[in-house]
């Protein structure tokens, strides 16, 4: 057996696990999951349903990971010779990002995709508040880094920047200078490349 069962469709956030899989070079076999029949070993897990989900076969019994940020930093755990965890100076930036992608800016495209945004007087209670102050915010950061934590690649920009490529490709999110400039550099990387070639996606659409 694998180390790791992989619940995946590759029309899915399902990629952006698939790429952080391949960054670690981890071992896992895919289980492939349509959305009209979904496998009851998912379910037993993952009462959700949801992809991507990732079963880690350890020595003291199976443990399950679910959320695509989540699954991106227990896999840069469990591999840490891979070399993508933060260092001490490194995590503030790391994991007030990683959030702010799976928070604010998850929110911030779901709703605007789906034609839901908040009125002036419920922006107080949105996380992320409006759309224009979650992009403007990533826009402002990545106007001045490379990558989320400066000038090294770490696990968090394979989350920021799957929600960053996505954004991009699907137009959910504006074109901007540093985004264009971040995208194009995660998208050279062997990883990417190699996880898109699996999904069959290598032509660029998700
Ligand atoms: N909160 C989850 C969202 C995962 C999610 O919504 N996945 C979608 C595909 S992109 C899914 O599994 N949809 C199938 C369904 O809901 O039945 C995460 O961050 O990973």
């Amino acid at each position: 057996m694998s180390t790791i069962t992989f619940f995946h469709n590759p029309m899915s956030r399902g990629q952006i696990a698939r790429w952080a899989l391949e960054e670690v070079g981890a071992e896992y076999e895919v289980v492939p999951v349509a959305w009209d029949a979904k496998p009851q070993a998912l379910i037993d897990v993952n009462p959700m349903g949801k992809i991507p989900t990732i079963v880690h076969h350890a020595a003291d019994g199976d443990r399950t990971v679910t959320e695509g940020a989540a699954i991106c930093h227990y896999l840069a755990e469990i591999h840490p010779e891979a070399g993508l965890l933060p260092t001490d100076r490194e995590k503030a930036d790391y994991f007030r990002w990683l959030f702010f992608a799976a928070g604010p800016v998850e929110q911030a495209v779901t709703g605007k995709a789906m034609g839901f945004a908040p009125t002036s007087e419920q922006e107080g209670m949105a996380g992320f508040g409006n759309f224009d102050r979650t992009v403007d915010t990533l826009e402002w950061w990545l106007d001045s880094h490379d990558y989320v934590c400066g000038d090294r690649f770490t696990m968090a920009d394979v989350y920021v920047g799957s929600a960053v490529d996505w954004g991009l490709m699907f137009g959910t999110l504006p074109e901007r200078p540093s985004f264009t400039a971040y995208a194009t550099r995660l998208r050279a990387r062997r990883a990417y490349r190699r996880g898109k070639e699996l999904d069959g996606m290598a032509g660029g659409a998700a």
